[in-house]
């Protein structure tokens, strides 16, 4: 270690930067959960250094408090803060792991999920922790000019690690080689329904039946109304899964799924601007909801909404049902969350459903 003792700021200011960073971790990876175009990359980048300079810290701090986390010297306090210590590290070490290309398979999730699961875990073992034990930094050490440098240092060596990484990445051509900002990894991209199926919590619908189905556009609309399968797929549309190409609209778009996959796609089907110009919305309309036969619904305000489609077809194939079918929101730009899978309805609001961020949350739950 040589030299990183004399970096090492006093104790307290080492545990009030370490509240600091986990408060802007959560933040950042809170706001990079729904950030899916390129000005929004600073985000990912403040976050990534923001964990290279939180592991000096931690580091710091449980050489620091190591004694006191001995087997024997262990009481419910110490538990919870060991607990924090464990769960903080594995925070941190599954983000670098991601970070240089490595991969889990746990079911239905993978190593950015649990990424996200030990982050959030760690404020409320923090919140814990803090009620035990918190005590603010001496006035002195905040204005004192030398931790303002070490800071400076802790903060740039993070930066430095951080493009580092990169270019080792690129030499030795790993799987984090090939992330995109948002960090997650290319998928089957142009080939058809053949890119990774997800669908979080549970919904997990029987496959819907696309002659009973139908698309209703409602809401705060001049007048509303619904299309058939047949409007949709043409009157010789046979069962779902045959070659009939749509008669719509195309848009080349990219899915970027938050637990670390991306594919990009021609998607083919009805373009959400021609729904509205037919139902016409009325003055005070601004946002519109697409919801699923799940319950599962996501709104994008007016005007994006009129660039969005509703796709039937994947680069010329007819969806799957894992993908959607008989039809799911393309919504370029967007985190692949907000992409609904099987559409049944599009309404016209004036404000956002409060509970719709929940009903992403627990849609399907109920069966
Ligand atoms: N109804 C519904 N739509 C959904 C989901 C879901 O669970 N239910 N999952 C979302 C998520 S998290 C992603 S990444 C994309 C994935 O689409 P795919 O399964 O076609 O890859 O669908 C989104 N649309
Ligand atoms: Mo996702």
């Amino acid at each position: 270690m040589g030299r990183l003792p004399e970096l090492e700021p006093p104790p307290r200011v080492v545990d009030a930067s370490l509240l600091a960073a986990v408060v802007l971790l959560l933040a950042t990876g809170a706001v990079s959960l729904v950030s899916g175009r390129p000005a929004g990359a600073w985000v990912f980048d403040v976050h990534a250094v923001a964990g290279l300079a939180t592991v000096v810290l931690l580091a710091w701090k449980l050489r620091r408090v190591r004694h006191r986390l001995r087997p024997g010297a262990l009481d419910p306090t110490r538990l919870v803060s060991g607990l924090l210590g464990v769960v903080a590290t594995a925070a941190l070490a599954t983000g670098v792991w991601w970070v240089v290309g490595g991969s889990l398979d746990l079911g239905p999730w993978g190593l950015l999920n649990l990424h996200i699961g030990l982050g959030l875990l760690v404020p409320l073992l923090l919140v814990v922790h803090l009620r035990q034990r918190f005590a603010l930094p001496t006035r002195r050490s905040v204005t004192d000019r030398r931790n303002a440098l070490r800071y400076a240092a802790l903060v740039g060596s993070g930066a430095v690690v951080w493009r580092a990484q990169e270019t080792a990445n690129d030499l030795f051509d790993t799987a984090g080689a090939e992330r995109r900002f948002t960090g997650s990894r290319e998928e089957g991209s142009d080939e058809g329904n053949r890119f990774p199926v997800t669908s979080w919590v549970a919904d997990d619908p029987d496959p819907v039946d696309r002659d009973a189905w139908s698309l209703t556009v409602d809401g705060r609309v001049e007048e509303s109304f619904s299309l058939g399968a047949d409007a949709v797929f043409g009157e010789e549309s046979g069962p779902v899964g045959d070659e009939t190409r749509p008669t719509g609209d195309e848009e080349r778009a990219l899915l970027d799924c938050t637990s670390g996959w991306y594919s990009e796609h021609d998607w083919q089907g009805v373009r959400v601007g021609d729904l509205l110009d037919t139902a016409g919305p009325e003055s005070g309309a601004r946002w519109v909801q697409f919801r699923s036969v799940t319950g599962y619904r996501w709104s994008l305000p007016l005007d994006e909404a009129g660039d969005a489609l509703l796709a039937t077809h994947v680069d010329g194939d007819p969806l799957t049902h894992g993908h959607g079918a008989p039809m799911r929101l393309v919504a370029p730009g967007r985190r692949g969350f907000q992409w609904v899978k099987w559409v049944e309805s599009v309404r016209v609001t004036r404000r956002r459903e409060v509970g719709e961020a929940l009903a992403v949350f627990v849609s399907g739950v109920d069966g």
